[in-house]
This record gives C-alpha cells, sequence and structure tokens, in this order.
C-alpha cells in the first residue's frame, strides 16, 4: 500500500509497466480497450492506487499525489492511441494486401486529345495570326441591336428569314446569336480602325439535316482601314485556302447578298473531296461553297461611328465545321456533336 509520493510513484511505475506488457500482447480493438480500462479508467488500478495513498497521505502530499497519477492515466492513454493507430494501419494493409495485386503490371491510361473543330480552329487562329489578325469573342446570348440591327436588318427586314432564329423566351430584345457577325459590331464600337479580327465561336439556327446543325461553329473575319479593296479580300481569303489545305487550292467569289455587305459574295474552295475534279459531293463542280463575305457596308460603318469617307473594310464569315468536314473528309456534321469518343479519337 503506498503511503507516500514516492511510494505511490514506485507503484505507479510497476502498473505501467504492467500496461504496456499488457496492450504489446492485445491483438484487438476490444482486448486493447478492456487493457485499458482495468488500468486507466475510473475504476482502474491507477485510480485505486491514488486513492490509497491519498487516504493516508497528509494534506500537504495530496496535490502531488493527484498530479502524479493524472500524469501515469495521460501516458497510458498516449500508448493506448499509439497501439490503436499500430492496430489499423496493420487491417489496413492487410485488406490492401487482399483486394490489391500488387504485381499486376500498370495499365497504361489513355490520354485525352483536342476535338477535330478545336484542332481546325487553332490552325486557323494561327494562319490569321501571322496575317496581323488577333482573335476577338462575343456572347452567344446576344441583342437583337448587334445581331441584326447594326448589321443593317431591321426588325422587318425580310433577310431576317435567311437565320431561322431561337429567341430567349421573354426577352424579345435576346437571341441566341444566329451568326458571329454581331462581333464585327462589338469589335468596331470598341475603339477605332484598323481592325483586323476573326471571332470565332458557336452560333444557333433553327436548321437540321446532315449539313445543318442547329448549333454549329463560325469563323468571321474582319480588317477595316484606309485602301482597303475587295482584291484584299480575294488576297487573304487565297492565301488561307493555300496555307489550309494545300498550294494548288483555288477561291472562287460569286455574286450574293447580305444586307451588312456590299458587293457581297460566296466563297466557294476546290472541293476537298475531289481536289476540284468533281465528284458527288460538290455535285460535279469542283467547287464547295463555304461561307459569305464582301465589303463593308456604309451603313454599317454609321451604326459604330466610322467615317466611311475615310475607312473601308472587308468581312467574311464562314463554317467552322464545315472547314473540319472538308478537312478530314467527313460528311456528316451530326458526328462532331455527338460526343461519340470512338470518332474523336480518330484525329490527332
Ligand atoms: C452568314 O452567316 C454571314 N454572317 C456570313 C458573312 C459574314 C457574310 C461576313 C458577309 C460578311 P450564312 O448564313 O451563309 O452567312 O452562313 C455562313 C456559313 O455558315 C455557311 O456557308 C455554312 O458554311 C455555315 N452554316 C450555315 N448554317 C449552318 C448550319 N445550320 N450548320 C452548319 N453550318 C452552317
Amino acid at each position: 500500500m503506498a503511503s507516500s509520493p514516492d511510494d505511490l510513484k514506485a507503484r505507479l511505475h510497476g502498473l505501467l509497466s504492467e500496461f504496456q506488457a499488457k496492450i504489446e500482447r492485445a491483438h484487438t480493438e476490444q482486448e486493447l480497450r478492456k487493457v485499458f480500462a482495468d488500468y486507466g479508467g475510473s475504476q482502474g488500478a491507477i485510480r485505486v492506487a491514488q486513492k490509497d495513498a491519498l487516504k493516508e497521505a497528509p494534506n500537504a502530499e495530496k496535490k502531488a499525489i493527484g498530479q502524479l497519477s493524472n500524469a501515469v492515466v495521460a501516458e497510458v492513454e498516449r500508448a493506448l492511441e499509439g497501439r490503436l493507430a499500430a492496430l489499423h494501419e496493420a487491417e489496413r494493409r492487410r485488406d490492401l494486401e487482399r483486394t490489391v495485386d500488387v504485381s499486376l503490371p500498370g495499365r497504361v491510361r489513355r490520354l485525352g486529345h483536342l476535338h477535330p473543330t478545336t484542332l481546325v480552329r487553332r490552325e486557323i487562329e494561327q494562319i490569321f495570326a501571322q496575317l496581323g489578325f488577333t482573335v476577338a469573342e462575343g456572347p452567344q446570348i446576344e441583342t437583337d441591336f448587334h445581331n441584326f440591327e447594326a448589321l443593317a436588318m431591321p426588325k422587318d427586314h425580310p433577310a431576317r428569314d435567311m437565320q431561322d432564329t431561337f429567341y430567349i423566351e421573354g426577352e424579345p430584345e435576346l437571341v441566341l446569336r444566329t451568326h458571329t457577325s454581331p462581333v464585327q459590331i462589338r469589335t468596331m464600337l470598341s475603339g477605332p480602325p484598323p481592325i483586323r479580327i476573326i471571332a470565332p465561336g458557336p452560333v444557333y439556327r433553327k436548321d437540321d439535316d446532315p449539313t445543318h446543325s442547329p448549333m454549329f461553329n463560325q469563323v468571321e473575319g474582319l480588317c477595316v482601314d484606309e485602301g482597303i479593296t475587295f482584291a484584299d479580300l480575294k488576297g487573304v481569303l487565297l492565301h488561307f485556302a493555300k496555307r489550309f489545305f494545300g498550294e494548288e487550292w483555288g477561291v472562287r467569289l460569286r455574286p450574293s447578298f447580305f444586307p451588312f455587305t456590299e458587293p457581297s459574295a460566296e466563297i466557294d474552295f476546290t472541293c476537298a473531296f475531289c481536289a476540284g475534279s468533281g465528284c458527288r459531293t460538290c455535285k460535279g463542280s469542283g467547287w464547295i461553297e463555304i461561307g459569305g463575305a464582301g465589303m463593308v457596308d456604309p451603313e454599317v460603318f454609321a451604326h459604330v461611328g466610322y467615317d466611311p469617307e475615310r475607312y473601308t473594310g472587308f468581312a467574311f464569315g464562314w463554317g467552322l465545321d464545315r472547314m473540319a468536314m472538308l478537312r478530314y473528309h467527313i460528311d456528316d456534321i451530326k458526328l462532331f456533336f455527338d460526343g461519340d469518343v470512338r470518332f474523336a479519337r480518330q484525329f490527332k
């Protein structure tokens, strides 16, 4: 029986050693907790020893006895935590060994890569960057003003029917942009000439067949400065066709109409399916229509505050997905939007 702090110290030391020996032999959490209760619990041997010591000790020693016992209980708790952690780690390892065969050879993960539309878009951006064009962007939900009005298509203009439009419910002044031409307006409103931009991005129309999709991508081009002529437009398009498809490629411009360009033209490129010799896709002509172009109409300059006496400019807009179809000989535009990785995987 302990009668002084020194006696108690010796007794507690003995209990601690016993405790440590027992938890080393315990192999389950249940066994461990039982050993702990026997020694460190409120009815455990350490508290019993403390009570015994307190009974006989003079008042002056009671505090030291309490502190001594608490310190030993804390040590017992630390030892318990350490053993529990070791036990859990051993269990985790046993589980892993049961479920993971570390001797199996590793599996090579397939690397993702860019979508064909993105590949073509980047290539187009690069070719135009070398001609001094920068990339501009605009919102896909566009105002009636930017999409139509400022492009010389007031509300009752018949040309609006050329682009069957998705309107935003309850917002008569907002549309899903039907073309990338509103980026022309936004760019011109943001600063004076000279301007050389291309604007690639998604557009939306109520269109649906193998060569028309309700969501597709266009690339807009705009160049405004003093002395820009139709010859510059043709030169830029021809340069692009040769860089993108090949030296032997040609461009044909056919008279057409767009409300925001005057004169206007349809752009044809040499058919990529037959290299110009005539096939089913180009209906024997050797040419494929890719988009529209023309000289910026002075009425558009009036909307953005440019002086039409001083500045002239050309603009063009073509189907980006159509360009990818030509590049990769794909005859159904839907393949670009189905999200089938077996399709996308073929383009590196
Ligand atoms: C336009 O959208 C004019 N903004 C182009 C333009 C820009 C003219 C600047 C003059 C100056 P158009 O509606 O023809 O024009 O469309 C241009 C091209 O987009 C088409 O030639 C075609 O390649 C592509 N395109 C049109 N509708 C679809 C569709 N539903 N799915 C896929 N591609 C389409």
